[in-house]
């Protein structure tokens, strides 16, 4: 792996990586020490302050002792090396990134609560597959915030993608038909549909992203090929019953994790992966075009420890 790329990646998680090393600092101590259950505990609440999350931590806990008895280990010194491992085993689970859509137009719904990161990932990611050549759709379908239509605007020129829109306060499920037309019509590549974080009426969130999901099969079979779930980092626990939430109402077929550049709590995201078997696909570590990252499960694990 570049190496620059490795530091931008510590450089995004220069906060997190603090966070579990200032409570995982007795790793440098423990190498005379035996690998017993008083050292076990320690590590288990090490992993918990560190927002690995109870469940997480003790199932970490737990292939470590599996591990150790196995290849006969009876003293820490090799500690941190079996805990890499083992943290790479857990974020590389999952089902797998999907693979190149068959069928243009790739359908991509993004959806997150409000101020997650929505859209500015879809500029990102946008601008990373115009830059790559492919023909990209946005869809201003979050029509309730206001100047959310006018931010998705700004992106699509600085991507150079295309924007179908309606007027603020229409139908998102209309605007989502209308942008899936126009990319058959258009022949785009990949349409990446924006979706509202809070309603100000009184339909129910998952009831308009049921509506929007059900819209776009009517209009291209196969769509939507992903449902992108959006998660800010620096939100912590809240974001497992945010998984929760959308993932029962509309089914997540991937993740990506926001402002990993502004928090300690980078550890959320093994217990997300460990708990829900989704995988996070990319990473935001500041507000720029170019700042979003492919998640890498070793990079990752190697950052923080
Ligand atoms: N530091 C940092 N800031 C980010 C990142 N991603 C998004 N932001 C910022 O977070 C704020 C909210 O981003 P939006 O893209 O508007 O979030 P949203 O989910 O679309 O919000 P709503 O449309 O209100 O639901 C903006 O100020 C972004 O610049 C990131 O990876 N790092
Ligand atoms: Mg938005």
């Amino acid at each position: 792996m570049a190496l620059a790329f490795l530091d931008r990646w510590k450089q995004g998680l220069a906060k997190t990586r603090q966070n579990l090393q200032s409570r995982l600092d007795w790793l440098r101590g423990v190498a005379g020490r035996r690998l017993d259950q008083e050292l076990l505990e320690e590590l288990e609440e090490a992993l918990i302050l560190a927002d690995v999350g109870p469940q997480t931590a003790g199932n970490i806990v737990a292939r470590l002792q599996e591990k150790a008895a196995r290849e006969g280990i009876r003293e820490a010194c090799d500690l941190k090396e079996i805990l890499r491992r083992i943290l790479v085993e857990i974020l590389s689970q999952g089902v797998p990134a999907p693979g190149p859509c068959p069928q243009a137009p790739r359908v991509i719904m993004v959806v997150g609560v409000n101020g997650v990161g929505k859209t500015t990932t879809i500029g990102k990611l946008a601008k990373r597959w115009v830059d790559e050549g492919s023909a990209v759709l946005l869809a201003a379908g979050d029509t309730f915030r206001a100047a959310a239509i006018e931010q998705l605007e700004i992106w699509g020129e600085r991507a150079r993608a295309q924007v179908v829109k309606h007027q603020s306060g229409a139908d998102p499920a209309a605007v989502i038909y209308d942008a899936l037309q126009a990319a058959k019509a258009r022949g785009s590549q990949v349409v990446l549909a924006d979706t509202a974080g809070r309603l100000h009426t009184k339909m129910n969130l998952m009831e308009e992203l049921k509506k929007i999901k059900r819209v776009m099969g009517q209009v291209v079979p196969t769509a939507p090929h992903e449902v992108l779930l959006i998660l800010d980092a620096t939100t912590g626990q809240n974001a497992v019953s945010q998984v929760r939430l959308f993932h029962e109402a509309i089914g997540v077929t991937g993740l990506v994790v926001t402002k990993l550049d502004g928090t300690a709590k980078g550890g959320i995201l093994l217990r997300i992966v460990d708990e829900f078997r989704l995988p996070v696909h990319y990473v935001g570590v500041g507000e720029s075009p170019d700042d979003l990252r492919e998640f890498d499960p070793e990079a990752f694990a190697d950052s923080i420890l």
